[in-house]
């Protein structure tokens, strides 16, 4: 029989994408349940093909549930994936609750795929999707040249805030739009936008904000912390040096990030783009003569990440910088949790 799936946080932003993602890849669940919080419950939701009625998130509903994916906020997950596991689920958990606990992999198929037999705790973490975005094309260049630093910057898309984070662009936007003068004078973008800045600390409409999520130790963000505790795990790298600067652009979907990776051994640009032309997850588009090259516009809706200009550090034989570009509500969310979702349903799937 085929296993039995649910999907916590269906009508969410990143629900709503799995529900999209489920229907295009080949189908490997049986039944199909969807749930969400109260006011979300009796809507319909097509999936697979099929009209589904989202339910309430209660303990029995996770009852004769093989594997339940959870897209929830931290706090959601952090209640809810227990209890799933305590009746006899495998949690994939896509929030941050449980990524760092020693118990839980943190798996990312092109990568690790073996991590998702460690689960001693019933859980299997999704990375950030800042994360994820940067750690599929870095992975294969420090299979061919052995890593040793990152040095990041992210240009985050609204979308990574949630729906209001997407809403709150598109007011600003239409806010600010036609008037040219603005932008010219301090202060003025401010004031056409007005107070209502939605989940962000600035105006993202002709602005980019060089923060993302909560305050951590010293200065950083977590966000910025994410990758670089989220690379270590991942990667099996503890001691990495990881320095990442996040800062949230105005774009809806897609996060990108400019990367400085150095290595161990000497690198080459064309031995670097030959190992991504052939690593799974990743799209090479790296031709900037003819104007290709990674971007948002282009990444949204695909699955892969998107890498391009690369080059060698001119001031260290064993550096390369790169642009990587992927779409933060599919690699960087729901595809990724899916992939986990289907190693378990392969090993799940009785005869
Ligand atoms: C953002 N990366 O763009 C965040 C959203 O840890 O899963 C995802 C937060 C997380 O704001």
């Amino acid at each position: 029989a085929l296993p039995t799936l649910a999907v916590v946080g269906a009508t969410g932003a990143v629900g709503t994408v799995m529900c999209e993602l489920l229907t295009g890849r080949r189908n490997v669940w049986g039944e199909i349940r969807l749930l969400a919080s109260e006011r979300s419950v009796g809507r319909r939701v097509r999936c697979r093909g099929e009209e589904l009625v989202v339910q309430a998130l209660t303990p029995e509903a996770f009852d004769g549930v093989d594997v339940a994916m959870f897209d929830v906020p931290d706090e959601v997950s952090a209640e809810w994936a227990p209890i799933a596991v305590s009746r006899g689920a495998i949690a994939v958990d896509n929030s941050g609750a449980f990524r760092m606990d020693r118990d839980v992999p943190l798996v990312v198929p092109e990568i690790n795929p073996e991590e998702v037999r460690n689960r001693s705790r019933g859980i299997i973490a999704n990375a950030n999707c800042t994360t994820l975005a940067m750690i599929v094309a870095v992975a294969p260049l420090h299979r061919e040249y052995g890593l040793r630093e990152l040095v990041l910057a992210s240009y985050q898309a609204v979308s990574g805030a949630g729906q209001a984070g997407v809403d709150i662009l598109h007011d600003q936007l239409t806010k600010v739009a036609g008037d040219r003068a603005l932008g010219s004078r301090t202060g003025d973008v401010r004031q056409a936008v007005g107070d209502d800045l939605g989940p962000f600390p600035a105006p993202l409409a002709l602005n980019v904000v060089p923060w993302a999520g909560s305050p951590a130790d010293d200065g950083w963000s977590s966000e910025e912390m994410k990758i670089r505790n989220e690379s270590r795990k991942i990667l099996g790298l503890p001691d990495l040096k990881v320095s990442a600067t996040c800062v949230r652009v105005p774009v809806v979907t897609a996060h990108s990030v400019a990367v400085h990776a150095v290595f161990g051994t000497e690198v080459d640009a064309e031995g670097a783009r030959e190992a991504l032309r052939n690593a799974p997850g990743v799209i090479l588009v790296d031709d900037p003569a003819a104007g290709e090259f990674p971007m948002p516009i282009d990444a949204v809706g695909t699955d892969p990440s998107w890498v391009g200009r690369i080059r060698r550090a001119l001031d260290d034989p064993r550096a390369l910088d790169f642009f990587v570009t992927g779409d933060n509500l599919r690699k960087g969310a729901a595809l990724n949790t899916a992939q986990i979702a289907e190693l378990l349903a392969k090993e799940l799937r009785t005869p």
